[in-house]
Order: C-alpha cells, then sequence, then structure tokens
C-alpha cells in the first residue's frame, strides 16, 4: 500500500491498538508533524502518516514485543533486551510495513527511529522525532516553552535542546542511555 491509502482508514486502525491517551498524543504528533512539514517544506501527507504510525507498537507487552522481533528476526541489542520499550520503535516500522502495508522507506524510518533519534536524519526522521517531544499534548518535559518556538525556525537546533534534555532526565533517573541516543546527540552537536 502506497500514500494513497486513506488517512481516515489509518487513523481508526490506529485508535483500535491504542488506549484513548495514547490515541490522542498520536493525533497530537500527527498534527504537529504536519505543521512542521508546511513550514520546512516536507512532505505533509508523509508526515501525517509517519505521525499516526510511529507509536503503533506502543500498546503491547514487552513480550510481544519481544515475540514479534524473534519472529521477524529482527536484532534485540543488549540495552533493547533490558529495556523493551525501546523496540516499540523498530517493532512500529516493522509492523508499519507488514500490517498497515506502507513501503515509504522515509516513513518507515521515521517510525524505527523516532526514539532515539540517527544521526543524519532526513527532514521527516526530524520532524516526527521533533513532533513527537512538542506536541501539544505533552505537558511533563521542561524547557517545552523554550524548544517549541525553535522547532518551528531551526530543527537541528531543536533536536540538540531535545537530546540535551532526554540525555538529563535518563541520567537523572538512572534510565539507561541507548548508544543510538548518545551517537545521534553527539552528531548534532558537533554540527551546531
Ligand atoms: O513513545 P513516546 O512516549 O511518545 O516517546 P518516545 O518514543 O520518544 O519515548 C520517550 C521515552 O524514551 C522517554 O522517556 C525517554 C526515552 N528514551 C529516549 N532515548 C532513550 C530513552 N530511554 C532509555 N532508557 N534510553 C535511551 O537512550
Ligand atoms: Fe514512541
Ligand atoms: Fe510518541
Amino acid at each position: 500500500m502506497n500514500k494513497d491509502k486513506s488517512l481516515k482508514k489509518l487513523r481508526m486502525q490506529i485508535e483500535k491498538v491504542q488506549d484513548a491517551k495514547r490515541f490522542e498524543h498520536t493525533l497530537g504528533v500527527c498534527y504537529t508533524a504536519s505543521c512542521l512539514a508546511m513550514v520546512f517544506g516536507g512532505d505533509v501527507r508523509s508526515a501525517q502518516i509517519a505521525g499516526l504510525l510511529h507509536d503503533c507498537a506502543k500498546c503491547m507487552s514487552d513480550k510481544k514485543r519481544l515475540a514479534i522481533c524473534e519472529k521477524a528476526g529482527l536484532e534485540v541489542t543488549d540495552v533493547e533486551r533490558k529495556n523493551p520499550f525501546l523496540l516499540h520503535a523498530k517493532v512500529g516500522a516493522y509492523l508499519a510495513e507488514t500490517k498497515y502495508q506502507f513501503e515509504d522507506p522515509d516513513i518507515l524510518n521515521a517510525v524505527r527511529y523516532h526514539t532515539t533519534g540517527r544521526p543524519e536524519m532526513s527532514l521527516l526522521e526530524k520532524i516526527i522525532f521533533i513532533a513527537d517531544y512538542i506536541e501539544p499534548g505533552r505537558k511533563q518535559a521542561p524547557n517545552l516553552d523554550r524548544i517549541r518556538p525553535v522547532a518551528f525556525t531551526d530543527l537541528d537546533q531543536a533536536l540538540c535542546m531535545i537530546l540535551e534534555d532526554t540525555l538529563a532526565y535518563l541520567k537523572q533517573n538512572g534510565g539507561e542511555i541507548d548508544p543510538a541516543t548518545d551517537c545521534t546527540y553527539q552528531y548534532y552537536i558537533r554540527r551546531k
């Protein structure tokens, strides 16, 4: 299936696999990502689709995520095995392709890298990563008031601010840092 698949259908499919709070967040990411795509000349429809898909593997047990990885032959790193919620991005990309039948690699990568980011992200990957953090329903993150306007003027600067706050949060709360998150931060901080 390609981008012509109706957004309404995808929205209904995602609503079925998420609880109400997560679905509200999903819609927030979908709308915020489409606004960022408008500002930065991205494909608005791809932004909507990736926004709807990005957390499609969030509302399932760790056991199920690990089982999907095993069955599909998806590599699970040590950090992911210890923190299986991280797998919702990788498993989400897999489901986006197999269950929801989207084949655009840019959309699949935007889902896959939405939690840790990666060096040299595409415009769409950056948009989803940032929209996930700044959507209107997100309230607990610090510095949101500073990051939101930056997101609409300088994507790379917003990326750095989000990664910095995420790493600080993980360090403060004893969260294990995925080398992928650190690698993304190092890459973008050096390019400033
Ligand atoms: O799925 P969402 O909650 O919408 O957002 P997300 O996929 O960006 O996940 C957010 C959580 O992921 C947040 O609590 C920080 C955490 N996270 C991001 N990078 C890492 C990480 N957690 C660990 N343990 N290690 C990381 O490197
Ligand atoms: Fe997520
Ligand atoms: Fe999310």
